[in-house]
């Protein structure tokens, strides 16, 4: 059987009893015990000299191979040119990415050595998937080397509109390093239609409504896999969880109010100063929820070495404390706004327990928490999902109640609108999202890219 060869910027903890792990890890880990293969990613660690050689472990059928990247990559590589030029813009930021030359150069030198350190390991067979914007231009590197194996690439962030991406420098290089895997899968039809539109625009090539992409002297397929959670393992943790020590605790605090949840990491695209000013709204609006409920914001801090994320936790602490300080009774706190990170078990005891999941980034390329929230009610007496029409999952969960996050006003009377809400108008809402996350689940959606791979 063919072997697997999975290539992300970081690999998850593979068969080392470390923290439990999140979709992804679980249906790329999945696919690997299946048929055997190779992860290949970076280790985490910065290095004053790189090793000459990666380093290897195996865990039964599974090789694990760690790069290390020096401080001038990780500036370069990492936080530079991919978080710090592709993140912002494929979220639609312009105003917050920066370009220079040497991050570009950093970025596509980091990519020739995960290429170069592929080389040794691949065999006759193999395919090759590749995650996300750190490594676009790996395809391009391996095809250099005169790799001939299948390839394949998987954006999880949205793909932009051409409009946006013309303002990324040097645009037309990574389009054309994107159309040299065989196949390239988005989240939604949406970023295909970002694609499409690109290399209409620009009069690089086409893409069919199958799929079928042809551009550069090259032919390729770019689809839409809206990538999922574990359905049926969340449900599972989430009832087990329901008397755990840390939900007794959660529930104590509340003191019979009803809790409306978010949970993200801290990043501008997740919305949360907008989300704020919506619950504020909900409470200056609807004051018969005054006292009644309370919001619970978890985002603990990602990236804080660019400037472009450290005023976010001052905002909304400053957003929160104003509200709290207008609201707040001695016995009742309209807002917990809490930056350390859970365990995702708890987190699914804490979705359980919590009437209203409040997810409304302003643009995301799925948004797994939004799933998740739903994965883990009790159907008897499930709560509701506000969702933002630019999340991706907005695309499948139609069960959800679908607002627009810049209209916070509106989010907040949306937000009171669920709090009202029937138990047989959320039984049926929740009825529609289950049937959907129970048939498409993380496998379904890893077994989608792998068919396409193979068909090429
Ligand atoms: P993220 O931007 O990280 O992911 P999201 O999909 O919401 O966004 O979360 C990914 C995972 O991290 C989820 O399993 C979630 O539970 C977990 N997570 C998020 N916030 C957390 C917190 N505060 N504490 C603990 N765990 C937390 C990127 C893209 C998304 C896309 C995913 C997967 O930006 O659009 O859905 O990849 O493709």
């Amino acid at each position: 059987m063919s072997r697997l060869v999975v290539v992300s910027n970081r690999i998850a903890p593979v068969g080392e009893g470390g923290p439990p792990q999140g979709g992804l890890a679980v249906g790329v880990l999945e696919a690997l015990r299946e048929q055997g293969g190779v992860w290949l990613g970076w280790s985490g660690k910065i290095v004053e000299t790189v090793p000459d050689k990666p380093r290897f472990r195996t865990f039964g059928n599974i090789t694990v191979v760690e790069l290390d990247l020096t401080q001038a990559e990780y500036d370069t590589y990492y936080l530079g040119y991919a978080n710090g030029t592709l993140w912002p813009a494929f979220h639609y930021r312009l105003d917050l990415m920066e370009f220079s030359r040497p991050n570009l150069v950093g970025y596509q030198a980091v990519n020739k050595r995960f290429a170069k350190a592929l080389e040794g390991l691949l065999r006759p067979g193999d395919r090759v998937w590749v995650h996300d914007y750190h490594l676009i231009p790996l395809a391009t590197e391996l095809r250099a080397l005169d790799i001939q194996l299948k390839l394949g690439f998987f954006l999880h962030t949205p793909f932009p509109a051409a409009q946006v991406l013309l303002g990324v420098p040097w645009h037309r290089d990574l389009v054309e390093h994107l159309a040299t895997y065989d196949v390239v899968g988005f989240q939604t039809e949406r970023d295909v239609a970002g694609l499409r539109d690109y290399l209409m625009v620009e009069n690089h090539g086409t893409i069919d409504q199958e799929g079928n992409g042809e551009a550069f002297g090259r032919k390729f397929v770019a689809k839409a896999f809206p990538i999922s959670i574990e359905t049926a393992g969340l449900v599972r943790q989430a009832a087990d969880m329901e008397n755990s020590p840390q939900v007794k605790r959660l529930r104590a605090a509340m003191r019979g109010r009803r809790l409306i949840i978010g949970v993200d990491r801290l990043d501008y695209s997740k919305g949360l100063v907008r989300r704020i000013q919506a619950v504020e709204r909900l409470f200056e609006a609807h004051p018969q929820f005054r006292s009644a409920v309370s919001f619970m914001q978890i985002a603990p801090p990602t990236r804080g070495e660019l400037h472009q994320y450290r005023n976010i936790r001052q905002e909304l602490e400053q957003h929160s404390g104003r509200i709290n300080g207008k609201y707040a009774d001695y016995d009742w706190m309209p807002i917990r706004y809490i930056s350390r990170s859970y365990s995702r078990r708890t987190l699914a005891g804490f979705y359980r327990a919590s009437a209203i999941g409040l997810v409304t980034p302003l643009i995301d390329g799925m948004n797994l928490v939004a799933k998740e929230y739903v994965a883990c009610q009790d159907p008897e007496d499930p709560g509701v999902l506000v969702l933002s029409c630019f999340a991706g999952a907005a695309r499948e969960l139609d069960g959800a109640l679908m607002v627009n996050p810049y209209d916070f006003e509106a989010v907040g009377d949306t937000v009171a609108g669920a709090l009202q809400m029937t138990l047989g108008e959320r039984r049926e809402r929740h009825k529609t999202l289950m049937d959907r996350l129970k048939r498409w689940d993380i496998t379904a959606w890893r077994k989608a890219f792998e068919a396409a791979l193979a068909a090429v």
